[in-house]
């Protein structure tokens, strides 16, 4: 919360595990703390924690972030298996009404990612509710950028306006300072590695949002020009301009019941569509099963508290194998003449990073403390390798148009972790939309194909994995899984391999 009040809310906790046998009870001993948070002020937070070997999880909580008559605690919490990726986590930044409709009350529809596995039962992403009662735009720009360093997901929502346009923002002047305070957190969003989307401000019966809801709209629609790696949110407008019974009696928010259930529906519809594929399996029956609520003593007065434990991955592809095989077999045939076979191809290599970047690949790495796309100081081959020094998250991350994987049966690269864990990096690939494409993978001694000198590795992952359905490229990261800073690493001779 920003301030007071805050009621019920989790103010300090750990994350616990134990490995002692799962049914029956809960353990009394043995809990090993995986995480440890004081001084909490968030009513939402993720962990992404290496639960291999534990039966058991719990949030113990040892203080209330509450006011008067408020002091208990409350709290939701879900349990995700992260183990293939963070690609399917998401964050709804906004005010109150981002706070009731995205919440995890089922409402009567489900909540969000209920609505998104109904549709696309490979997914149940996590949602973190991040709205926040009477904030602005210039609010969001304000905070933003420091709540995003705890969120270790992909999909940031950013849903201001209504406050803005119900506080008077009326003139050019005040629309050009929302369009720079939504630029501020579009731009925030982007360097986390994360993807930004924005829906328009929904329309309300009140004179102040009639009169300046449209010229803010206006920017968000500038906004959508100026930056084209916004996935675009549900035109909230348009939907609550032709359906205004759901605008509650106080003529600004959706009702509570039906409204906000509506208000997320939108946000499902839209976002099966532009984010997991179209959606296409048209079951409407948004069952509001296997919930994973695990409310806790107190009836909530509040937004909700959400200590996610871990974050999903969803993408249920096991290992589609549909590599590109370059058919050479026919059937035998009549007459042994010498048929020569149209040859597979020798092996073929095609760069990515080679001392530069290569083949219409162009460097977006994110979220990091240093980079040196030519560092000289160590390399597999002659006569540079990337040196990355990761902030949380980070990323080497390579932009393309859209790369056809197809031809290729391997990601391969070197990598010089001095020390660190394998483990701690991960790579995935991303489509239109940042939709991850396959699976999030995380390195481990499996894919070690070669021990190279003077620290090196070569690692190699088979695309079926990372594309399985070979999807054109956008984005292709190999990214930090560690929500801190990391020493320096370095790759080289990063490139695609057939097959
Ligand atoms: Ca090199």
């Amino acid at each position: 919360m920003i301030g007071d009040p805050a009621y019920s809310n989790v103010g300090a906790y750990t994350i616990q595990a134990n490995a002692a046998p799962g049914r029956g009870g809960a353990p009394t001993s043995g809990w090993t703390t995986l995480a440890t948070v004081g001084a909490n002020t968030y009513h939402s937070r993720q962990h992404v924690l290496n639960l291999t070997g534990f039966n058991w999880v719990r949030l113990h909580a040892t203080a209330s972030d509450g006011t008067t008559q408020n002091y208990d605690i409350a709290v939701n919490m879900d349990v995700h298996d992260a183990s293939r990726g963070l690609g399917d986590s998401w964050i709804f930044y906004g005010d109150s009404i981002t706070a009731s409709a995205m919440d995890h009350d089922p409402r009567g529809v489900g909540a969000f990612a209920q609505l998104i596995n109904a549709r696309q039962p490979a997914y149940f992403p996590v949602q973190e509710n991040g709205g926040i009662g009477y904030l602005t735009g210039a609010d969001g720009a304000r905070y933003v950028p420091e709540w995003l360093k705890l969120f270790p997901g992909r999909y940031v929502g950013l849903s201001y306006g209504t406050n803005d346009a119900e506080g008077g923002c009326g003139d050019s002047a005040c629309a050009a300072a929302f369009y720079q305070s939504y630029a501020t957190m579009v731009e925030a969003v982007l360097a986390a590695g994360k993807v930004p989307v924005v829906p328009t401000i929904p329309w309300a019966r009140t004179a102040n949002v009639q009169r300046n809801g449209p010229l803010l709209n206006q920017q968000i629609q500038q906004l959508y020009a100026a930056y084209p790696r916004i996935v675009r949110g549900p035109d909230l407008w348009t939907y609550f301009q032709n359906n205004p019974g759901l605008i509650s009696g106080d003529d600004l928010h959706p009702s509570e019941g039906p409204g906000m259930a509506a208000y997320r529906q939108q946000w499902a519809n839209q976002m099966l569509a532009s984010v997991y594929g179209g959606g296409t399996t048209p079951t409407p029956t948004p069952a509001p099963t296997a919930t994973p609520v695990t409310p806790t003593a107190t009836p909530a007065k509040t937004p909700t508290t959400v200590p996610t434990a871990t974050p999903t991955k969803a993408p249920a592809t096991a290992t589609p194998t549909q590599t590109a095989t370059p058919t050479p077999t026919r059937t035998p045939t009549t007459a042994p003449t010498a048929t020569p076979q149209a040859t597979p191809s020798p092996t073929r290599a095609l760069p990515l990073y080679d001392n530069a970047f290569r083949n219409g690949f162009r460097d977006g790495t994110f979220a990091y403390r240093a980079k040196n796309a030519c560092a000289t100081t160590t390399y597999a081959s002659a006569s540079c390798s990337y040196a990355l020094t990761p902030g949380a998250w980070g990323a080497l991350s390579f932009r393309h148009a859209g790369f056809d994987t197809a031809p290729y049966g391997r990601f391969e690269f070197a990598v010089r972790l001095g020390g660190q864990p394998l483990s701690n990096y991960a790579v995935g690939f991303y489509g239109a939309g940042g939709a991850l494409l396959g699976e999030e993978v995380r390195l481990d001694q499996g894919l070690v194909v070669a021990t190279l000198p003077n620290g090196w590795v070569r690692v190699s992952i088979p695309v079926s994995r990372l594309n399985p359905n070979r999807v054109p490229a956008i984005e292709l990261n190999i990214q930090s899984m560690r929500a801190q800073a990391l020493p320096t690493v370095y790759f080289d001779d990063i490139r695609f391999v057939a097959p």
